[in-house]
Parts: C-alpha cells; sequence; structure tokens
C-alpha cells in the first residue's frame, strides 16, 4: 500500500549539514520526497509535538534540545513508507541501532538521534497535519 509519514531531521543533524545525506537514503530506498520545508520549533509547539511523551522524565530536554535550531521536516511517500522510513532510521538509540541506519551513522546520543519518523498510519496523518497544509503535499497517488 502507498503510504505517507513524517520524517523531521533533528537539529543536530541539521546543524552538521547532513539534510543532503539523510534525504539520499531515503531516495535511494525508494521513498519519494512529496513535501518539505526548513522551520524552527518554538518551545511550545515542540511540546505540542511530542505531547504523547510529556510524563516521560526525558520530556523536558528533549522539547528544548527540539526548539534549539532549525529542523527539516518532509513528507515521504512509498510503498510500506511507514515501516520502511523507521527501518532506514534505524533503532532510538544510536548506540544500539543496527550498522547503515541513519541513526547509526548520522546520531550523537540517544536525545540527538538525527531523525525523527511517525510510528503509525493515524500518528503519520496527525503530524503531517501538524507542519503541512494540503496543498503543500504533492501525492503521486491516493
Ligand atoms: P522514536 O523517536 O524512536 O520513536 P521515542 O521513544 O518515541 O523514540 O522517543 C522520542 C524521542 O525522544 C527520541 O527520538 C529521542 O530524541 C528522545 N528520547 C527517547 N528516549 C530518550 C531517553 O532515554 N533519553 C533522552 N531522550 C530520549
Ligand atoms: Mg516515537
Amino acid at each position: 500500500m502507498t503510504e505517507v509519514t513524517l520524517s523531521i531531521i533533528k537539529p543536530d543533524a541539521v546543524q552538521r549539514n547532513l539534510i543532503g545525506e539523510i534525504l539520499r537514503r531515503f531516495e535511494s530506498a525508494g521513498l519519494k520526497v512529496v513535501g518539505g520545508k526548513l522551520l524552527r520549533l518554538s518551545p511550545e509547539r515542540a511540546q505540542a509535538f511530542y505531547a504523547v511523551h510529556k510524563e516521560r522524565p526525558f520530556f523536558a530536554g528533549l522539547c528544548t534540545y527540539m526548539s534549539s535550531g532549525p529542523i527539516f521536516v518532509s513528507v515521504l511517500e512509498g510503498e510500506g513508507a511507514i515501516v520502511k522510513n523507521r527501518e532506514i532510521m534505524g533503532a532510538t538509540d544510536p548506540a544500539k541501532a543496527a550498522p547503515g541506519t541513519i541513526r547509526k551513522d548520522c546520531g550523537t546520543d540517544v536525545e540527538a538521534n538525527a531523525v525523527h519518523g511517525s510510528d503509525g498510519s493515524e500518528t503519520a496523518a496527525a503530524e503531517i497535519a501538524f507542519f503541512f497544509k494540503p496543498e503543500e503535499v504533492f501525492r503521486s497517488s491516493k
């Protein structure tokens, strides 16, 4: 099934000039970039985006980090895009991520782990709507 998912290239990776490297990995794996922009989250917007984690001990640090600099948000389209993106990203902690994954190769630590990816179809729809107007997403099929 052709799906869309939300990807975020996080502040640490944008800072280290890894936007191109990371998008290349998505494109090489057959995912198509059908929406994209560079922006900076306010602390309040970061808290809203990660609201599901608000009880977790790392929530405050995560929101400070995610609002610390520009991020590149994109919509990726492809066959099984949600799971495929998670596979290309690798495990949350770069130290535990498989060789060849973005987090292994581009992540700094468990917080500054280079990328975010939606974890299911409902979160993908909600996260895409958080950042993009419908007319900013150019799906090849629906
Ligand atoms: P995911 O990004 O692989 O889906 P989640 O458990 O949803 O992982 O956590 C969201 C984000 O919170 C992670 O990508 C990472 O930036 C941060 N995070 C997760 N666990 C920790 C932790 O133990 N310490 C610090 N930050 C964490
Ligand atoms: Mg998650």
